[in-house]
């Protein structure tokens, strides 16, 4: 390789590698990469995957590809031959932000696990410019301003494949790029972003405001545009459309090139729809296909047994429903084949709830992937529980063979090898490298549950990836955190049922103790990463309330030895890699039912941190696996909360009334001190929401949170029992691996061969 990139430095930028800086490198290491990945093989069979995604969360790409070409030890060792590392490298990539949160990680981590293993499956998704927005704090508060990425430089590939996209009054030209997925076990797939020649970045002004009328110029701006009026839900169908129509006429297309009789198409092709975003890829192919001369029948039925679904959340405002005259407006050609579709459904069932079309017209995208699909699946096992018992149960009566559970999981080549090389690196040096092809022979590092030497090794671990974060925040934000204190960790999107709101008001009982003189034994380092949808007002004034928080604390020198709060700006994929290794308390602590699954608790857990969390998502699955010793689990079970909606017996009055230790952290929110720092208007109308309604139920469980958290920190002290709980949770969390998942997901739902 060596011989590769000093070629490539010399052609690129007529230099040497000692005398090349960051930027020369990065492109010539992206250039030798690339090159190598054009010559590996495609992984191929007789069935195809598409697993089509409004986000791929792919994060940097430089040090992964590497680690998945086996290039990662030769590239570190050629670096520091020349005095740079990979990690001050790979600084000079830009992240691209292709997605919002798990949902768009999760597809990235299946990427790496379907090519790992070899089968033969593409992502197709949209090449947006700006992807999600770049967060900046400002006055305590939140600024969106845009993200690029792309640049000469980057691991998009231009294709040749063109598509026109039709709409209601013009037609658009679409251009595929490409990012090719290298496998960890070689062969390779693709990712497939469609993109629009016309799109002008220079339509952005201030922050990311733009004109959300001028879709040939603002289509694949940005991810999730402001979606709070007309224009930008339009601009949300619209996007959408031109992402399935793509996506299935590439899918034709190479059906056509293999030969394939379209009346087999599923024999060949599966299609896996992440979420509802692309649910109209399911008329779309119809539509097409009866271009081809199928009828509808045929043409329904063929596409029925193609099309696979996968629900990511049961929050109702986040199951998309779209009124049907938006979709009239956008796509007029693709309402026939949507009216058939519910027509048949009305003729066969009577109860409105399973209908399309609703009756105020709304048209439930969910509905369409259940009835025109085989098989629908959740992400974690409570969270299949719930569709099948409550959120989609009339359907589950109607088609219960359709109903599967998929736990999700994580690639450890990311999330281990690439972010911790030092654990990865000691926990081969104890089991050898099995694990990272079968990751659950991380069990076998339970026989060293009573070594000293490897606990204290583990903790010497941590430590070092503790001493690391502690210098990039120092760097990049200008914090000085303590590095022998306990960092307690929460970082996902910004939204009510993650309930940041709960563990701000621990901070605020924290702070007050400590001013009553109660002083913790050791410091305590309370990290937030999160950012708010631009339009969430109340997530945003939870942003207010820590980063206020942040200052007051920081402020106050009575306080601030013991207590430290940092919010991470602009929290994305890298700085989730510096941050997980460092953890020592994760927190997984949504309202019970709300979080489908979760992946962030099993990145923690793969890197030895101890969960603090509720009976939710996957963390039940964490609680059985590593049993009640090695998880903090507190709060009201998925039953309770779900009887609490149904009957509508929560009152969070009633709880601020009942418990003077509630109304006083409650209070502080507006207290004197919090005025002075903050803005009155949010803080005070984030008190109103805690206070009057609190949907998603923080003070239910507050109490009990506290104290389950205070627990912890005192457990903490027994440096030897903690880690052991680390250590199992290490050596148990390779039931988490996205290979696992992925085998799951062929075994029951593709069959590729
Ligand atoms: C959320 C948002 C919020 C910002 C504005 C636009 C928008 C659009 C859709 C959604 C729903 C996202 C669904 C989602 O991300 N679900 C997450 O999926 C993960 C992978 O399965 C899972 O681990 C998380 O529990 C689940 O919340």
């Amino acid at each position: 390789m060596e011989q590769e990139l000093r070629n490539a430095l010399l052609t690129i930028s007529n230099t040497t590698l000692e005398e090349a800086d960051i930027d020369q490198i990065y492109t010539a290491l992206l250039a030798v990469v690339k090159n190598r990945m054009r010559n590996i093989q495609k992984n191929h069979g007789n069935k195809k995957l598409y697993y089509i995604s409004a986000e791929f969360l792919i994060g940097k790409l430089l040090t992964n590809n590497l680690i998945n070409l086996g290039l990662y030890q030769e590239a570190e060792q050629l670096l520091l031959s020349a005095g740079h590392s990979l990690a001050e490298i790979e600084e000079a990539e830009a992240e691209p932000s292709l997605g919002n949160g798990g949902l768009g990680r999760l597809a990235a981590c299946f990427l790496d696990s379907i090519a790992g293993l070899g089968l033969w499956g593409d992502g197709v998704g949209l090449n947006y410019h700006e992807g999600l927005f770049l967060q900046k704090f400002e006055d305590n508060k939140q600024k969106e301003e845009k993200n690029p990425w792309i640049s000469k430089d980057c691991w998009l590939i231009p294709t040749d494949v063109h598509f026109q996209v039709p709409f209601e009054n013009f037609t658009l030209n679409s251009t595929m790029y490409d990012i090719d997925i290298p496998g960890y076990n070689g062969g390779k797939n693709t990712l497939h972003l469609f993109d629009l020649d016309t799109v002008d970045e220079s339509l952005i002004h201030h922050g990311i405001s733009f004109d959300k009328e001028d879709i040939r110029r603002n289509l694949t701006l940005f991810l999730y545009p402001d979606d709070s009026d007309e224009q930008g839900r339009l601009l949300r169908i619209y996007q959408q459309y031109f992402m399935v129509s793509n996506g299935a006429q590439l899918i034709l297309k190479e059906a056509e090139e293999r030969g394939i009789n379209l009346y087999h198409l599923n024999e060949h092709v599966v299609i896996q729809i992440n979420d509802t975003h692309p649910t109209m890829i399911i008329p779309e192919l119809v539509r097409l296909l009866m271009e081809r001369g199928f009828n509808i029948d045929t043409a329904l039925d063929v596409v029925r047994k193609t099309c696979a679904y996968t629900n990511h959340t049961i929050l109702a405002e986040a199951l998309e429903t779209w009124p049907a005259e938006y979709l009239e407006k956008v796509v007029p050609h693709l309402m026939p084949v949507i009216r058939e579709m519910d027509a048949r459904v009305k003729r066969d069932f009577h109860d409105e709830k399973v209908w399309i079309i609703d009756s105020e017209n709304r048209v439930h995208m969910a509905h369409i992937d259940i009835h025109y699909g085989f098989s629908v699946n959740g992400v974690a096992a409570l969270h299949t529980k719930i569709l099948e018992e409550s959120e989609l149960k009339p359907f589950y009566n109607l088609y219960p063979w359709k109903f599967n559970n998929k736990t999700n999981g994580i690639t450890f080549r990311r999330w281990l090898l690439a972010c911790n090389p030092r654990l990865a690196s000691y926990v081969e040096s104890l089991i050898g490298d099995g694990f990272k092809k079968e990751a659950c022979q991380l069990k076998k590092l339970l026989e060293y549950r009573e070594d000293p030497q490897v606990l204290s090794c583990l903790c010497q671990i941590k430590k070092e990836a503790k001493k690391e974060l502690a210098a990039y925040l120092k760097e990049t934000q200008g914090v000085d955190i303590d590095v022998n204190s306990v960092y307690d960790i929460q970082i996902k999107r910004l939204h009510e049922y993650k309930r940041q709101q709960m563990n701000a008001l621990y901070a605020i009982y924290k702070y007050l103790e400590i001013k009553k003189g109660n002083k913790p034994k050791r410091p305590v380092t309370m990290i937030f990463g999160a950012k708010a949808a631009p339009a969430y007002v109340i997530a945003k004034d939870i942003i207010h309330l820590i980063l206020c928080l942040q200052q007051l604390v920081s402020l106050d020198p009575e306080v601030s030895p013991y207590l430290k709060i940092v919010m991470v700006e602009n929290y994305n994929v890298t700085k989730a890699e510096k941050l997980i290794p460092a953890c020592d308390i994760s927190e997984q602590i949504s309202l019970a039912s709300k979080e489908a699954s979760g992946t962030g608790n099993m990145k923690f857990m793969l890197n030895g941190a101890v969960t603090l969390g509720t009976e939710d998502g996957a963390n039940v699955e964490i609680h059985q696996l590593v049993g009640d010793e090695n998880i903090y689990i507190f709060g009201k079970k998925s039953e309770e909360v779900i009887q609490l909606y149904d009957t509508n017996g929560y009152c969070s009055r009633k709880i601020y009334e009942e418990d003077p230790l509630v109304e006083q952290l409650v209070d502080f929110i507006i207290s004197k001190d919090m005025i002075l720092l903050g803005d009155p208007v949010n803080l005070g109308r984030l008190y109103k929401e805690i206070v009057g309604k609190d949907w998603f139920m923080a003070l239910l469980d507050l109490r009990e949170y506290i104290e389950t958290k205070e627990q912890m920190l005192a457990d903490y002290e027994d440096e030897v029992a903690w880690a052991k709980k680390a250590l199992t949770n290490i050596a148990m969390a390779g039931y988490f691996s996205s290979d696992r998942t992925i085998e799951e997901y062929n075994r029951d739902i593709w069959h590729l061969s």
